[in-house]
């Protein structure tokens, strides 16, 4: 046990359900989830907002943590197949997680999975990939968006790399223009509210993104008076927008420290610890399930190969989240060196006979350009707007 400093006490927790049995019956062994009873959420503005220091759980049981790494490893492995794939020819752009999968892995474990308003919701940027494998996405489903297939769940081949959309997960379409999600968010958190629903709106972006009126607007909105929203905002700062350092934008000390003018509960935690990510998404997903008010929540985390393929997508010297991680395995001896690279070529492996495969498949004909648009469908013809 180690004492974590939060801006609110956390007592009860909400247990998680389908795909995240795994997680939900570790949890239920340590003692880390309880009854839900955000129709009785007590906590008041000021209590949410106020510093006070809880007891938190600092380790997770080996199963759990097994299971983190690997995920980890499959989602760095399949992130730098498609940095190949696209040094190849095979595709136009890349941009991606490689650095978030200790903040990614643990929150695509955590989710609620599942489509409507009573399974979370996902608002997600462009390094979603640590979230998706985590929450079971195959890794042939990236390289087909990756190489603009026909056969890619997401856009049928229409879209840039990592702007995943899986309607069956509640996770909404990745958009382009950074922050938009933020706005958006509001909109499910709503619904989720309105049916007293026990699932929450989750929302992933960058620190640049921030200075977007899309973040203020999200505040706004997550925390009206009686009205408050069942809304986890995230920020993951990598200290970069693109070229721009952080260090030259911004003069609050946290982002997070910005939901404090809001009376909205925050927190700052190392991204790139995955036990501690993990620890603070359960209380944070849990505070708000129980009481259906938001949290902002701030995520160091790395970024490993620059902005996207735009800056060259190669290696950089920041922190890598996977060799620390699996250092400490190897320390703990729940791992040796040599699981470590039979994981790693498995999944090496299995990504470049994905990528082979995905080489053959069509590419979207003509036509379809029309498909999934608003232009001659029930919903709208733009062109009589
Ligand atoms: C509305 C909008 N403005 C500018 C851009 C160009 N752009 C793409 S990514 C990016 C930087 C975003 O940085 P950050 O929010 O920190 O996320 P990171 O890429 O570092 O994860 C910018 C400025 C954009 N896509 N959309
Ligand atoms: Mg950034």
């Amino acid at each position: 046990m180690r004492m974590r400093k939060t801006s609110a006490s956390t007592k009860k927790s909400t247990p998680v359900k389908g795909a995240q049995k795994v997680t939900q019956k570790i949890s239920e062994k340590l003692g880390l989830t309880g009854k839900s009873s955000k129709a009785s959420g007590k906590e008041s503005a000021k209590d949410a907002v106020k510093g006070t220091t809880i007891n938190v759980r600092s380790t997770l049981p080996k199963e759990l943590q097994l299971r983190i790494f690997d995920d980890m490893v499959k989602s760095r492995v399949l992130e730098e197949r498609l940095i190949k794939v696209y040094k190849t020819g095979d595709s136009f752009f890349w941009i991606g997680g490689a650095g978030e999968e200790a903040f990614g892995v643990p929150l695509g474990l955590l989710v609620h999975k599942g489509h409507g308003p009573e399974f979370d919701y996902l608002h997600m940027h462009y390094r979603a990939t640590p979230t998706l494998i985590a929450m079971g996405m195959p890794m042939i489903d990236s390289l087909r968006l990756m190489m603009n297939k026909a056969t890619d769940p997401s856009t049928g081949g229409r879209n840039f790399c990592n702007h995943y959309c899986f309607p069956q997960w509640n996770v909404v379409p990745v958009t382009s223009p950074i922050e938009v999600q933020y706005g958006m968010a509001i909109g499910t958190a709503i619904a989720q509210r309105r049916r007293k629903s026990k699932a929450i709106s989750i929302v992933t972006g960058g620190d640049a993104g921030t200075a977007e009126g899309d973040f203020a607007t999200s505040l706004i909105w997550a925390s009206r008076p009686g009205n408050e929203l069942p809304l986890l905002l995230t920020v993951q700062n990598n200290k970069w927008g693109i070229s721009t350092s952080y260090d030259t934008q911004h003069g609050e000390k946290n982002i997070a420290d910005r939901g404090k003018a809001f009376g909205i509960r925050t927190t700052v935690v190392n991204g790139n610890d995955p036990i501690e990510t993990y620890l603070a998404l359960q209380t944070e997903m849990d505070y708000i399930r129980r009481t259906g008010k938001p949290v902002l929540a701030e995520f160091h985390v790395s970024r490993l190969y620059g902005h996207s393929s735009a800056t060259g997508a190669n290696r950089e010297p920041d922190i890598c989240p996977l060799e620390a991680f699996e250092k400490k395995l190897v320390d703990q001896k729940y791992i040796k060196a040599e699981d470590f690279k039979a994981m790693w070529k498995r999944y090496d492996d299995e990504s470049r006979a994905a990528a082979d495969q995905v080489r053959t498949e069509p590419v979207p004909t003509r036509e379809s350009i029309w498909e999934n648009v608003y232009w001659k469908n029930e919903n709208a013809d733009w062109r009589n707007f």
